[in-house]
């Protein structure tokens, strides 16, 4: 796929305040400083697009990119910080959930997991809605840099004990070296060109 334009669109925390939902979405998913926004930036090549940060923690919305006037791709605010409240939690179970049920233009969930770390609930919750929802999802192991091609399957153990997932249902990433940008961009347009029909069908199905 070739990216020709990416523009950021706008931020919203209800419904009210989405884009219209006339183009086919992308949405990305995960803890938060995970590396979404790295992840989004490097597969539309334009280092600030969207906002990184080792500082978890920022206004929880949506963000809405507009990529080659055909598709967008979307920011889900993060989840997991170490000491929020409840009731920030609540809210970020709620506006996620919310999103995911109403949004009829959502076409995959790009689920990011760290290599380093073990999925925790939030993770788990978010698969379980996926799926009960019906909605294609795509995992995506990230910041594989931080680990030796060694060493990689002896990590990700606890990754695929945790999710239920074979090893090759997951994509590499790193958005340090690139590794992964194609693959992911490759089940991007591949769950772009899917009907609405099949799509529903192909939850969590790895492209083999
Ligand atoms: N080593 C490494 N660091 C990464 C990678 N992706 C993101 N980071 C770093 O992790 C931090 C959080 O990234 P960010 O994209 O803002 O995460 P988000 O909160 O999920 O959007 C930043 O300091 C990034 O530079 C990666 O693939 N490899
Ligand atoms: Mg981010």
């Amino acid at each position: 796929m070739q990216i020709k334009s990416a523009e950021f669109i706008k931020g919203a925390a209800k419904p009210v305040g989405y884009p219209p939902g006339d183009l086919p979405e992308i949405a990305f998913a995960g803890r938060s400083n995970v590396g979404k926004s790295s992840l989004i930036n490097v597969l539309v090549n334009r280092r600030g697009l969207v906002r990184t940060s080792s500082t978890p923690g920022r206004t929880q919305m949506l963000n809405f990119f507009e990529v080659n006037k055909e598709f967008m791709l979307v920011d889900l605010p993060g989840f997991g910080f170490a000491k929020v409240p409840v009731s920030v939690k609540n809210a970020w179970g709620a506006m996620a959930r919310t999103y995911l049920e109403s949004r009829s233009n959502l076409k995959v969930v790009i689920l990011l997991f760290d290599i380093r770390r073990v999925p925790r609930d939030e993770e788990l919750q978010l698969l379980d809605w996926l799926e009960e929802l019906n909605i294609p999802t795509i995992p995506v192991i990230t910041k594989v840099d931080k680990v030796t091609k060694n060493r990689r399957s002896a990590q990700i153990r606890p990754i695929l004990e945790a999710t239920g997932l074979p090893q090759e249902a997951f994509s590499f990433f790193s958005a340090h070296t690139r590794e992964g940008r194609e693959d992911v961009l490759q089940r991007i347009e591949n769950a772009l060109a899917t009907p609405e029909s099949e799509a529903r069908e192909d939850v969590l199905d790895s492209e083999g």
